[in-house]
Formats: C-alpha cells, sequence, structure tokens
C-alpha cells in the first residue's frame, strides 16, 4: 500500500490505523507542486491529502474512505465493531458525522479566507465545533461506539489536534478530555503523532 501524506494533517488516521494493525504501507509527502498536478489530481480531484493507494493499485480518496477501506484488515475487529454487531450503526453513523460534520468545520477554521470575512468564518466554524463537542459529551457511554475505544475515537482526537482552543474547549466536558488522553497515551498513537513534526 501507499499513503499520500502531509506531515500533521488527515492522513494521521491512516498511520495510526496502519501502526494498530502492523501494516506495511510507503508513505510519501508530496509537495505542493505535485498536488497540483494532473497526476495527482486524477487520484484526489481536489488534490486533497490523504490518499491510499491498495495493494492492487486501487487510490481511494476521503479520509472516511481510506478508514472504512482499512478496516477490511481488521478481521479480529480490534478497532471497530463488526458489521453484525449490534452497535455498527452507531459507529458508522458517530465516524460519518465526524467526517461530514467535524472535519469540514475545523477546515473553515483553518481556511476562513476561502468562505468570506476570516473572523465571521473562524468564529462560526468554531461554534460549530463546539457543538459537535457537546453532541459528543452527551453520549451516554465513555467513548464514542459504548466503553472501548474504537477508531472513531481516533479520528475525533486526529481533528482535536487541529483545535487552536483545545484547552478551552476541553474544559468542562470530561468525557471529550478523557477521549483525547485516552487515545494520546496509547503508544501507536504516540509513534504517529511524533513522527508528523519530522
Ligand atoms: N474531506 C477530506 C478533507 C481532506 C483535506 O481537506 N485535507 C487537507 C489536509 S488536512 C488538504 O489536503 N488540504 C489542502 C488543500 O485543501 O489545499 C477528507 O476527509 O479526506
Amino acid at each position: 500500500m501507499k499513503l499520500y501524506a502531509m506531515h500533521g494533517a488527515g492522513s494521521i488516521i491512516a498511520e495510526i490505523m496502519m501502526e494498530d494493525m502492523g501494516l506495511g504501507c510507503d508513505i510519501v509527502y508530496p509537495d505542493d507542486a505535485y498536488r497540483q498536478s494532473p497526476a495527482f489530481r486524477a487520484i484526489s480531484p481536489y488534490g486533497r491529502i490523504p490518499v491510499l493507494v491498495t495493494d492492487n493499485g486501487t487510490p481511494v480518496f476521503e479520509s472516511l474512505a481510506i478508514v472504512l477501506m482499512l478496516l477490511e484488515h481488521d478481521t479480529d475487529h480490534r478497532l471497530a465493531p463488526a458489521r453484525d454487531a449490534a452497535d455498527y450503526a452507531h459507529f458508522l453513523s458517530w465516524l460519518s458525522y465526524l467526517a461530514t460534520t467535524l472535519y469540514p468545520a475545523v477546515l473553515r477554521f483553518h481556511y476562513p479566507d476561502r468562505y468570506g470575512d476570516v473572523d465571521t468564518v473562524r468564529t462560526a466554524a468554531l461554534a460549530e465545533m463546539r457543538l459537535v463537542y457537546d453532541h459528543i459529551e452527551a453520549l451516554p457511554d465513555d467513548f464514542l461506539v459504548g466503553a472501548k475505544m474504537t477508531v472513531a475515537d481516533d479520528y475525533l482526537y486526529m481533528l482535536l489536534t487541529w483545535d487552536e482552543h483545545l484547552a478551552e474547549s476541553l474544559s468542562g466536558r470530561p468525557k471529550l478530555q478523557a477521549i483525547h488522553d485516552n487515545v494520546a497515551a496509547r503508544p501507536s498513537v504516540a509513534k504517529v503523532m511524533a513522527r508528523q513534526d519530522d
């Protein structure tokens, strides 16, 4: 497999999964010019990271699609519930919610000039991020999906690391704080995060 990555970017979740499952993968870091090139646009229409190229050469773009593809390797269901498990629908819903609601809000916070007046866009984006945090806080169990960590918690952790006001966001949200800390404490996660600064 080959992963097109950027340090500190949405490729983190694929790196964590591969670390957890012991999957071999070439990680490459395309520069800006290559990300704009027709060759890269052919596998990632907006030139975005991450892109995973599977062992049979199939490119997969969008982090949500990549997570689902990589879960095919999680045959003992350590990273997510099995498809026939009672909480699989809950897992899929929350993973999708993070990918389609929280991730875009974080992007609007970081690239506000793409969307309009910088201060207005950032204020609205942070409010939307915190609304999602409140939805998570209101869940009944310790993690997003029941009492056990799943890759949905890892995905949430990745997004939390991009929150420029993280201390403030975690304050008064003990469940979110605990998810953040429990994911961060895993050696596989620490290893992946350490190489983001290379
Ligand atoms: N919906 C996409 C978002 C990917 C995305 O925006 N990636 C960022 C890095 S975190 C990127 O490539 N940014 C470069 C740009 O937008 O020009 C996904 O989940 O994969």
